[in-house]
Parts: C-alpha cells; sequence; structure tokens
C-alpha cells in the first residue's frame, strides 16, 4: 500500500509538473572528543547538531561520541585525513604535530584571554593559519572554541609558589612532544597520560598532578582525587571544531553555510557558558576541600615564555606572528 501510495505522489506530482524530490541519502557527520558529557564542549555538540537540523532538514545525520570512544585522543586528525572520521575538535597541539608553524599556539602565556582568542583566530591570522591546515592537513577548520585558561591541579600538599617548585612533580599531559614541553617549561616532570586515564592515575598515585581549565577540572571530576588547585593561568586553550576537508567538498554551498551557522552558535554558547562558570569555580572547588590560590605568576611567565623563545619550536614560528598577536587588543 505504501508503495502504491507513494507511486501515486510521484504521479501526481508529474502531472502537476513538479519534480518529485527523491530525498538523497543524508550526509553523515561523526564527531570524535574525548571530552565527558559534563563539559561545556561536549555540550555544545547537540547545539550543531539542532542548528544544523533546522537549516537543513533531513540533509545531515551529526553522531556524536564522547569520552574518545569512536577514536582515541590526538588520533581524531588522522582518522579525518585518511576519511574515516567527518568531524572532531582539535588542538594547536593535534595540529603542531603536522605543521610546525603551528606550534607558536601551544606555546604558554601569549594569548592573553579568551576575547584575545577569538580575536585572534578572527583576523588575518585565523584565515593564514586555518589557510595552511586545509592545505596541508585537508582538514576545514569551521570555528574556534574556548577550552579554558588551563591551571595546576595537584593531589600534594605543598604549595606551589614558583616554577621551582614544581621540580620532581610528576605533572601529567597529554601526550605529544609540545605538550610534554609546556609542562617541563613549566618547570614539572611531564608524563603523557590520555585524558580519560587522569581520574585514576590521580587516584593511584601514579601522576601527582595534571593540568586543565577549571571547568574541565569540575566536568571531568578531577577535584574528588585532588587537594589544590594553583592558578598559573599557564595556558589559554582552544579547541578548533573541524571537518575532514574530503566531506566538507562534497557539501553545496548552502549546506556549507549551514555548517559554518550552526559551528558559529556551538561555539557562542559554550564560550559564554564556560566563560561565565569558569569564574565562578574557585568558590565550588573550595567549597569540596580543595585549596586554590594564586602562586608568583609573574615568575612562571618569565620562564615559560623564555623557554619558548629560545627552543627549537620558535624557529618555526612564522616571522612577526608573536607581534602580530601580541598587537591584536
Ligand atoms: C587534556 O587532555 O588535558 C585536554 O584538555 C587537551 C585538549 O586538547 C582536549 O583534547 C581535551 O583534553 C579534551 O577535549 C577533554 O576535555
Amino acid at each position: 500500500l505504501s508503495r502504491r501510495l507513494f507511486m501515486g505522489t510521484v504521479a501526481a506530482a508529474a502531472i502537476a509538473g513538479l519534480t518529485p524530490a527523491i530525498a538523497a541519502d543524508p550526509i553523515k557527520l561523526r564527531i570524535s572528543t574525548p571530552a565527558v558529557e559534563a563539559d561545556w564542549h561536549a555540550k555544545m555538540l547537540p547545539v550543531f547538531k539542532e542548528e544544523l537540523e533546522k537549516a537543513a532538514p533531513g540533509q545531515f545525520d551529526v553522531e556524536i561520541h564522547l569520552n574518545g570512544t569512536l577514536f582515541k585522543q590526538g588520533t581524531e586528525p588522522a582518522a579525518m585525513q585518511r576519511g574515516n572520521l567527518e568531524m572532531a575538535m582539535i588542538s594547536a597541539f593535534d595540529i603542531a604535530k603536522q605543521i610546525p608553524e603551528w606550534s607558536i599556539f601551544t606555546a604558554g602565556y601569549l594569548l592573553r584571554d579568551p576575547e584575545h582568542q577569538t580575536k585572534v583566530f578572527e583576523s588575518g591570522i585565523g584565515k593564514e593559519m586555518y589557510g595552511l591546515v586545509e592545505d596541508k592537513m585537508n582538514i576545514k577548520i569551521l570555528n574556534v572554541g574556548y577550552l579554558g585558561t588551563r591551571q595546576l591541579n595537584l593531589r600534594t600538599e605543598k604549595e606551589i609558589k614558583t616554577p621551582a617548585d614544581l621540580a620532581g612533580v610528576k605533572l601529567r599531559m597529554p601526550g605529544s612532544d609540545t605538550w610534554l614541553f609546556l609542562g617541563k617549561a613549566l618547570g614539572a616532570n611531564p608524563l603523557p597520560v590520555a585524558f580519560g586515564e587522569i581520574y585514576t592515575a590521580l587516584q593511584t598515585g601514579a601522576i601527582d598532578g595534571q593540568d586543565n581549565p577549571l571547568p574541565t577540572v569540575r566536568a571531568a571530576k578531577f577535584y574528588e582525587v585532588t587537594k589544590q588547585i594553583a592558578l598559573t593561568d599557564h595556558l589559554v586553550d582552544a579547541i578548533f571544531l573541524s571537518l575532514a576537508g574530503s566531506t566538507w567538498n562534497k557539501l553545496d554551498d548552502k549546506q556549507k553555510a549551514a555548517v559554518m551557522n550552526a559551528a558559529k552558535a556551538a561555539v557562542r554558547f559554550n564560550n559564554e557558558n564556560r566563560i561565565k562558570e569558569e569564574a565562578q569555580l574557585a568558590d565550588f572547588f573550595k567549597s569540596q576541600g580543595l585549596k586554590v590560590y594564586k602562586p608568583d605568576v609573574e615568575a612562571f611567565r618569565q620562564q615559560v615564555q623564555k623557554a619558548y623563545l629560545e627552543s627549537e619550536l620558535s624557529k618555526s614560528w612564522p616571522k612577526g606572528m608573536v607581534d602580530r598577536v601580541n598587537a591584536i587588543k
């Protein structure tokens, strides 16, 4: 019956002189991320999905995969490049593995705050640096989201005032050379551990601490297994909502615009909520019994900036880029 009804509809449309719209299969967009459900960059993904479905009904099938269950943390870019994954939220650290120029955005104490971050990536700098990612990695960056400002979160008692106080402290970092460089620049003994293993590593004492923005310390419950937070503000961190170039190139202009708009709405949702929550979290952690305090941030800034400027990494940064980033107000 349903088949006959369908034929009837097509025939009726033909008689009326209309082309029957036979819907094409929706384009599948699987998003893979290590993020936990309670974190804002995970919560922004349903916003992306809803906005896209509203703008282009039936044209996309967005699937959200959290907790690194589809692809392991850090393997997403290669998966997108091989055509095995359509979407991810990648970091400057992931990009720097393939494009050394990008290690500039892995440097501590370069971007000043979330507003500076947005302005930098909306400027010609963003255009240039995103262009490199398109050309060299065949990945289309849709937009940048504020991941938060990274802080030190330790299970040990001793207060950390200066980089010297981190000597011998086993500080978990995500597993790549540029992340380990940051841990070392801070004065710690960096150990690579995947995001999903941090909680247990803190609980068992396999590591002394980890660094993440406060909203992530809350969302992943690291405060349950740590004793203190030193507000070093060492990295204004970003995530880049990205699409595999092979998927992007399949879209028509309207679909591209719908995807860009949905990404913008998702990032706005993330940034607004994260910035608001980040400002309130010190009190929450104190209520949970943690010590939360400002160390000698100037001492950290000086040591970290010096380490980057004297490093091999900085030799690959585009000429004049540090000055251009600093000049953005
Ligand atoms: C982390 O592993 O510490 C990190 O914060 C690094 C980020 O680049 C990003 O991968 C993030 O984890 C995950 O999205 C989990 O929040």
